[in-house]
């Protein structure tokens, strides 16, 4: 048995790019090994944050987790802000970080450009990622692909201290389906599908009206040449709808072409619409369930004494490794 951490930020409605890059994969690894699943919200305010708005989507973020099949008697959930060992342990690992390390990740280029002002925890989000995975000497981390930068950077991170301070931290490896790993935005293929893009109807929300899914899949954008075929270097639109639909039907992608062969988009991107508003209702219908009764709350005070628990175990070992004097 292996020990799983991921995470996902509190920072918008969660996407359909964070069900399957993310989420599905969650509740599929936490029948194999001893997983731990955060929402991190440290991570979401490295942009400025309303913080009703951040209440609601923490609490949104919990719940979905339990909506989707995560169980939080076999898997920890928890927030990341209620065990404190992640920031105290990301900042020992920001001093074993290097400037040029954080300067080449690309998603803090595409966060900041054109911005002004800059916050400098967007810049070290990095080495308190590294702190998240580390505390827990994970071996498998599930991300989807464009997290890839950041994980091996903890590998480095974690290669460095152990080079530094005796062999301790578990390298982690990362666990990426090879389908879906990356859903792109419906307005523009070029884009991946991202909760706090400003322009709603780039996403699916997992908690979007089916009409709504329905009106924005009929409204995705296609290419002219009308064949449902995955080709993602020529045909980036249609692969995406395609390994969108792959996901939600449980079907693989040669089969919903065949299904497709010799038809226009409209029938596909209709069916499309239905099998993700099939797979969709029933998790909205459990969500409010789960903040109607408030069972996550529960869920979360577990979690973070479970994830305390070992979090802590590491950070003293982390501690006295680096030469702090540890209380007697
Ligand atoms: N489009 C995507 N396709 C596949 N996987 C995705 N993930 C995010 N977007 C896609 C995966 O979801 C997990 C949680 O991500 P996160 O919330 O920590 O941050 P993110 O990767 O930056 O996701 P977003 O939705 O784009 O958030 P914002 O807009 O706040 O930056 C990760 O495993 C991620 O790979």
């Amino acid at each position: 048995m292996k020990r799983v951490l991921s995470g996902i930020q509190p920072s918008g409605q969660l996407t359909m790019g964070n069900y399957i890059g993310a989420i599905q994969n969650f509740v599929k690894l936490q029948h194999e090994h001893e997983c731990f699943f955060m929402v991190v919200d440290l991570h979401a305010i490295t942009v400025p944050q309303d913080p009703e708005a951040l209440r609601e989507q923490t609490e949104s973020v919990a719940a979905l987790y339990i909506a989707a099949g995560i169980d939080p008697v076999k898997a920890a959930i928890f927030l990341q802000s209620q065990v404190p060992q992640h920031a105290e342990l990301g900042w020992l690992l920001t001093t074993l970080t290097y400037m040029g390390e954080l300067e080449r990740m690309t998603q803090f280029k595409d966060k900041s450009e054109g911005k002004e002002s800059v916050g400098a925890g967007l810049f070290v989000y990095p080495s308190l990622m590294a702190a998240d995975i580390l505390l827990y000497n994970a071996d498998l981390v599930p991300v989807g692909d464009d997290q890839k930068q950041h994980l091996e950077l903890t590998r480095d991170i974690a290669n460095r201290f152990n080079h530094r301070f005796g062999d301790y931290f578990t390298v982690p490896a990362n666990y990426t389906p090879e389908v879906g790993a990356r859903i792109m935005s419906l307005d523009d293929a070029s884009k991946k599908m991202s909760k706090s893009n400003p322009n709603a109807g780039s996403y699916i929300a997992l908690l979007d009206d089916p009409a709504v899914i329905r009106k924005k899949i009929s409204r995705a954008k296609t290419d002219s040449e009308a064949v449902v075929k995955y080709d993602p270097a020529n045909k980036p639109e249609v692969s995406n709808l395609l390994s969108i639909y792959s996901h939600a039907a449980g079907m693989s992608i040669a089969e919903i072409e065949a299904k497709y062969e010799g038809q226009m988009y409209g029938p596909f991107k209709k069916d499309l619409a239905e099998q993700v508003a099939a797979l969709i209702e029933p998790l909205q219908a459990r969500y409010h369930e789960v903040r109607r009764t408030g069972e996550h709350h529960d869920a979360l005070r577990r979690g973070a004494e479970r994830a305390c628990e070992v979090a802590q175990k590491t950070l003293d070992e982390v501690k006295r490794r680096m030469g702090f004097v540890l209380p007697r």
